[in-house]
């Protein structure tokens, strides 16, 4: 179960209703809910945020319409785990995909305009994300980005089993060159390698440009790895 608390949950319907994700939610693999913050502001303008104690500019999320909002996700998901979507989040990668995907229920809380009253995040936010040092206008890609990541890792999601351990980061190297037919495109053909159907000939010719592709792309990646001799 995942629920999103956000300020526009327009965005999230062509995200559950496309792809891999939209196949997920029709066998019942992941049960989506988005709620809209607003909804659980108060007055006539329903108004979610006001200006930052301490002056300077920018906007600041009003405590008591997340908390609302937050409120009415635990109730449809008690167990739940509460992760803010935040520029100082911790950055999220595969391990943390595959940690959650292995959680029940996940609400995730989505925050526009300069960021969220402190009281709400201490008192209830289990864990903070971002998705990188680049700055976004607000948490819903973010969102979006994460769920997709952790969607495709729970089992029965992706056709074939094996495509989600096969993947780049659960390896730690950036993935063997791919190639389709036409066999020779504008002069350039397929390696022949991969026609000779030799399988261990092409099972060691992807490892060794996998190795050579992630020193050029990913140079970080193979710091990090322990490699044998040959
Ligand atoms: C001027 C200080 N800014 C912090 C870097 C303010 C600010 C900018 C953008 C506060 C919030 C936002 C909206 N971004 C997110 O909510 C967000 C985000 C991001 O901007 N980058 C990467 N991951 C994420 S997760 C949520």
């Amino acid at each position: 179960k995942v629920c999103v608390l956000t300020l526009f949950p327009e965005l999230f319907q062509p995200f559950w209703d496309h792809g891999i994700i939209r196949r997920a939610v029709q066998g019942g693999k992941i049960h989506p809910d988005t709620i809209n913050i607003r909804a659980h502001a108060e007055g006539r303008h329903r108004v979610t945020d006001d200006r930052p104690y301490g002056g300077g500019c920018g906007m600041v999320m009003k405590p008591e319409p997340l908390a609302g909002a937050l409120a009415e996700a635990k109730g449809r998901m008690p167990a739940a785990t509460t992760l803010l979507l935040s520029p100082q989040g911790r950055r999220f990668d595969q391990k943390l995909a595959e940690s959650l995907a292995k959680a029940g229920e996940l609400i995730f809380v989505c925050g526009r305009y300069e960021g969220v009253d402190e009281r709400f995040v201490d008192r209830f936010v289990d864990g903070e994300s971002s998705i990188g040092d680049f700055v976004l206008t607000g948490g819903e890609l973010a969102a979006m980005a994460i769920i997709d990541a952790v969607t495709r890792l729970i089992p029965g999601v992706l056709g074939n089993e094996d495509s989600a351990d096969n993947d780049t980061f659960s390896d730690g190297l950036v993935e063997h060159a791919h190639y389709t037919r036409p066999p020779r495109y504008d002069d350039e053909p397929v390696p022949d390698v991969l026609l000779s159907g030799n399988h261990a000939e092409i099972a060691r010719w992807r490892r060794e440009t996998a190795l050579m592709r992630t020193v050029l792309k990913r140079p970080d990646l193979l710091a990090r790895r322990d490699l044998s001799p040959e």
